[in-house]
């Protein structure tokens, strides 16, 4: 991908993060993850968000203030994480007209009852003035004070939906505490449908440290195990136990864009209705259901959409293909920018990323360079679905 592009189609990054200053000063301030520390030789503060992490974080601060750690844990919080003008230099390094940026993981989900809502207000405002500065360029997803009670929730809602450039909610799998299918959310996600606020739903908590094994715990395979197997798999545990409640049915207007293409479903869909065609209890409840049940094929057509951060053209024909007739209108491309830079960092941070590459090549491998369904995936999808019209 890269400039100058002939084609005028829209690029357009769904999947795209920041750390607003407020943020980070929260992150700095805690002592346990998710949190920010410098450690001594290390060029940039080190930013430690997963369990997997904790076992490398304990090591480096058992070696003592004054020591370098043989291991640093986490990921550098480079500059990329909360500076505005970074971001914008980012997007027009990649040819990126428009972003939909989001709080990263794990969003407020920390935070204690009594100072979730005021922060949610305060970060969601910081996104807001950040998108006025740059109309057209920039629109938001709003994060939720999900540890709040529910009027605060409401409200955060209703504050939300008020402001210009916010174009839906990015949320985690924990829901109020007890995951996505828990009766107690309905209220939240009628909110969010009656506001025709989509919900971008983006993993954090993976799977648990002992399921990857000791080596994984020593060290030995970096974040491999917990973003490239933890993350899909946990949002494909969520949907599947949103579908499994009825949550789709219970809130026919809800809408959802599933991160890294939806994780397993486009490849375990098949398998997930199967189970269900076979076990006694649910097949005895779908065959009675009025209206019928619908598949969960039906499901990812009708309500969800998937954006196209997988990185192969593979499983992005994946996606494709489970998104329905016209599947390919439901996907859309992202980059996941601050995470996975350039390994080395320093200026090669300013130029052009792998990770973006791969995700643009792979939309060209699967449909084509500039064929309509490549410039579908690449921007006309999210500019039509989420209303990215400019003003
Ligand atoms: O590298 C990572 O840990 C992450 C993360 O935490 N969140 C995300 O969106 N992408 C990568
Ligand atoms: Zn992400």
């Amino acid at each position: 991908m890269a400039q100058p592009r002939a084609s005028k189609a829209k690029v357009v990054d769904v999947h795209t993060h920041m750390y607003p200053p407020e943020y980070i000063r929260i992150l700095e301030s805690r002592l346990t993850i998710p949190l920010v520390r410098s450690f001594p030789g290390a060029t940039d503060p080190r930013l430690i968000l997963l369990d997997a992490e904790v076992p490398a974080l304990n090591v480096a601060l058992s070696s003592g203030p004054a020591a370098t750690p043989s291991v640093l844990p986490g990921r550098p919080l480079t500059r990329h994480f909360a500076s505005l003008s970074q971001k914008l230099h980012f997007m027009d390094t990649h040819g990126i007209d428009i972003s939909i940026v989001s709080l990263a993981n794990p969003w407020l989900d920390f935070l204690p009852p009594a100072t979730a809502g005021p922060t949610a207000t305060s970060i969601n405002t910081s996104f807001s003035s950040m998108c006025a500065a740059h109309p057209g360029r920039l629109y938001f997803f709003a994060a939720l004070p999900l540890t709040a009670p529910q009027e605060a929730i409401l409200s955060s809602i209703a504050h939300a939906a008020a402001l210009p450039y916010c174009r839906g909610v990015i949320l985690g799998t924990s829901g109020l505490g007890s995951g996505l299918d828990d009766p107690l959310l309905l209220p939240i996600l009628r909110a969010l449908a009656t506001a025709s606020l989509p919900i971008f739903l983006h993993p954090h908590y993976g799977l648990p440290n002992a399921v990857f094994g000791p080596l994984a715990a020593a060290g030995a395979y970096g974040h491999v195990l917990p973003l490239a197997i933890g993350f899909p798999v946990e949002t494909t545990i969520a949907v599947t136990r949103m579908y499994l409640a009825g949550v789709f049915d219970a809130v026919p207007s809800l809408r959802m864009l599933l991160a890294h293409s939806g994780g397993c479903l486009p490849f375990l869909a098949g398998r997930i209705e199967s189970c269900i065609v076979h076990d006694g209890h649910l097949a005895v409840l779908g065959k009675t259901a009025s209206p019928p049940r619908r598949t969960v094929w039906e499901v990812l057509r009708e309500q969800v959409y998937l954006d196209a951060v997988i990185y192969s053209n593979v499983g992005l024909k994946a996606a494709v293909q489970a998104a329905g007739e016209g599947g390919a209108g439901r996907v859309m491309f992202g980059t996941d920018h601050p995470f996975f830079p350039p390994v080395g960092g320093g200026e090669g941070e300013d130029g052009v990323w792998e990770s973006v590459e791969l995700n643009s090549l792979a939309v060209e491998g699967a449909f084509g360079a500039g064929t309509p369904g490549a410039e579908g995936v690449m921007g006309g999808n999210a500019v039509e679905v989420f209303r990215l019209f400019g003003e």
